[in-house]
């Protein structure tokens, strides 16, 4: 699907309740699964310290290259079905949840909406993003020219262990 209206965006995923691996890997295929979009390439599976309030379980985290069709906020609303398909429940900011799915990037667009910041805001200071992002994209850069290698760099890869393949 490399005709003139697909779009390149780069998707995080992150989960950690109610069997965090199955969770991101069944979002894999839903992704994949997803309408006007193809899922071009996904990472490896990261477990990684949770970032937020309180005692919470260590994340699984991961990202997915697409190619859709779909405009930022379409994908947006496609995200959050997938979301709302595993029970997420929203309470408290950065609480544990069973689903993030988050748009990281998509073409170079910036967006600043009530709804929908692109390049999403923590992109720059989270290594459990920029690691897997590296991992399948080493070239990519954010529409400021900022590259994900150098971002990758200054963060470092503590609290992240990169999972061999699942079976
Ligand atoms: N997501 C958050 C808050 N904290 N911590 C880790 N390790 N991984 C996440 O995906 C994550 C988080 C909010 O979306
Ligand atoms: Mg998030
Ligand atoms: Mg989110």
């Amino acid at each position: 699907m490399s005709d003139w209206s697909s779009h390149c965006c780069y998707i995080g995923l992150g989960s950690n309740l109610d069997e965090p691996l199955e969770q991101v890997t069944r979002a894999l295929q839903e992704l994949a699964a997803l309408e006007n979009t193809e899922l071009v390439r996904a990472s490896s599976l990261y477990r990684s310290r949770p970032v937020g309030p309180g005692e919470q379980p260590d994340y699984i985290n991961a990202v997915a290259q697409l190619a859709t069709r779909l405009a930022p906020e379409p994908l947006l609303d496609a995200l959050q079905s997938l979301e709302q398909a595993h029970q997420r429940e929203r309470l408290e900011r950065w609480g544990p949840r069973t689903l993030d799915l988050d748009i990281l990037l998509y073409d170079n667009v910036r967006l600043n909406t009530q709804r929908l910041r692109v390049p999403h805001p923590y992109l720059p200071e989270r290594n459990f993003v920029l690691l897997p992002l590296l991992e399948i994209a080493p070239e990519l850069s954010l529409p400021d020219g900022t590259s994900i290698a150098s971002l990758a760099q200054r963060c470092g890869n503590e609290g992240l262990i990169k999972l061999p393949p699942q079976r």
